[in-house]
């Protein structure tokens, strides 16, 4: 068995075995046929003509009835037109000796893969001609995302997906970090708020965890310095908006620190700048698939990240006439605004925002020692939205029980993470990544939908 994605012109003349689906089945006349071959992201063109003793008339009327998707396994010689071959990947050409149909598909699909594949600019220029194109809404492509998937721009998405997820992983395995995983069954919220997926455990009152908080710091606590995880975080959003799944991908780093919580930051930087430098360097052909569908401006970031506080930034915001409630969070229109600001005067995409008001932050944060109104936290943003959040912990128990309180938590359900700081814990911190966002978000996607495989949305429970 050949790959479509090996087929080359230094192949000339040797014969092929290949699978694939039928992406586009072209008759020209009874004697002749194009066939277009799709294996993931390559696509590659078969002719069927007619020959003596090797392709019969039966042969191309048996390929023009097939359906497109059906799974065909073609064996052929390789040959290298004189022109270039339009719309396919493969610059090379299959001369079909034998076809054989391995699966059919329905033969009424609810969207073509060249339809589901189009730009806007696409769409433009053929109002421009009066040429009717079919447009396939999100809906559509979501009910049936097992056909949306195979376009080009969806296959390069996922494939960044995981080398997001692979630097991540690498990187901090090269810092000495451990790898865990914590449970998803939870006796109480780890976030605090509504947003909690609440179910029976047996009898008891559980939630699906909102994030590994808890016991990702718990893991600390349990003398391991450095660890990380990536796993599902459940979160019950009750609005529907571009950046919210009610399921998503936590990428969560917690750790030792010695002196400030900035070496938590310097984290968030080199891991970050590691991994644009990856992409842009590995994953090219993924990030040109993706501009021919949704045309995006490569992400501007600066060798070293650019750290500002959170009063600088209202400041820019105030400066540019946007009022934020004193020591509030910043909404979505702020957050982008700022981002279009920091863009603007500092050349970057990619920041940190620093010392928050404590107000605004989850109860297991530590308060700045010089004011405890603000606290040692921080968010990342990419483009003007947020995806990170991070902090140095209260790794006090009287003052975490304090804060809990305080910010209404159910002491009770937390009791046992609150124990653990009894018997020694270093200061530490960490951060949460949300995987779709960072994907969504370094690929200019103007919906999370777009980043999250089968997405859970509060209106999406299947497929
Ligand atoms: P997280 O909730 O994990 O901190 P986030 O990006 O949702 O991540 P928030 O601080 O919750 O950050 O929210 C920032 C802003 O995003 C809010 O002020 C609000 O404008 C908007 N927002 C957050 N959650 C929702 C939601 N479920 N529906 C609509 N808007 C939301
Ligand atoms: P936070 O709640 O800010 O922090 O979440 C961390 C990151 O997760 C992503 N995210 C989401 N992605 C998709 N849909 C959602 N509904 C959603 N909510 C959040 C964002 C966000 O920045 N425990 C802390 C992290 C920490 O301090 O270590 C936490 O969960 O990218």
């Amino acid at each position: 068995w050949t790959r479509v994605k090996h087929l080359c012109a230094e192949m000339k003349d040797q014969s092929v075995l290949i699978r694939g689906a039928a992406q586009v089945i072209r008759p020209v006349s009874k004697k002749m046929a194009f066939l277009v071959l799709r294996q993931s992201m390559t696509t590659v063109q078969c002719v069927l003509l007619v020959c003596k003793d090797l392709v019969s008339p039966q042969m191309v009327r048996f390929a023009t009835s097939l359906s497109k998707e059906s799974i065909v396994d073609i064996e052929g010689l390789i040959s290298v037109p004189n022109e270039p071959i339009k719309g396919t990947t493969q610059q090379v050409e299959i001369q079909v000796r034998k076809l054989y149909c391995v699966n059919r598909a329905v033969p009424n699909l609810p969207f073509n893969i060249e339809d589901a594949s189009r730009s806007e600019t696409e769409f433009k220029k053929a109002e421009e001609t009066g040429e009717q194109l079919v447009r396939v809404g999100q809906d559509t492509r979501l009910n049936y995302r097992v056909l949306d998937l195979r376009t080009p721009a969806n296959q390069a998405i996922f494939r960044i997906q995981c080398q997001v997820e692979n630097v991540f992983r690498q990187f901090l395995l090269s810092e000495d970090f451990v790898g865990i995983h914590s449970p998803k069954l939870i006796a109480g919220s780890s976030e605090g708020g509504a947003a909690v997926f609440k179910l029976d455990y047996k009898g008891q009152p559980a939630c699906l965890a909102q994030s590994p908080q808890l016991y990702k710091q718990m893991t600390i606590c349990g003398d391991f310095g450095r660890v990380f995880e990536v796993g599902p975080v459940f979160r019950a959003e009750d609005s529907y908006t571009h950046r919210h799944l009610c399921e998503f991908v936590g990428l969560d780093v917690e750790m030792e620190i010695k002196e400030h919580y900035f070496e938590i930051c310097d984290i968030v930087d080199r891991l970050f700048v590691a991994m644009f430098n990856h992409l842009n360097k590995n994953c090219s052909k993924e990030l040109e698939s993706i501009n021919r569908q949704y045309p995006f401006q490569p992400l501007k970031y600066l060798p070293e990240t650019l750290r500002l506080t959170y009063d600088e930034g209202i400041q820019m915001l105030k400066e540019a006439g946007v009022e934020i409630e004193p020591m509030g969070d910043l909404n979505t229109e702020a957050e982008k605004k700022l981002g279009k600001l920091v863009s603007d005067k500092y050349n970057t995409d990619f920041y940190i925002l620093t010392r928050y008001p404590l107000g605004v932050r989850p109860f297991y944060t530590m308060p700045c020692y010089d004011n405890p109104a603000y606290s040692n936290s921080f968010d990342v943003f990419i483009r003007g939205e947020e995806i990170i959040s991070g902090a140095q912990r209260v790794h006090l128990p009287e003052l975490l029980t304090k804060r809990a309180e305080q910010c209404g938590i159910d002491v009770k359900t937390i009791s046992t993470y609150i124990d653990s700081f009894r018997y020694g814990t270093p200061p530490h911190g960490g951060f949460g990544v949300g995987l779709e966002r960072v994907v969504m978000l370094f690929c200019g996607l103007n919906n999370i939908r777009k980043s999250s495989l089968f997405p859970r949305d509060p209106q999406r429970l299947t497929p």
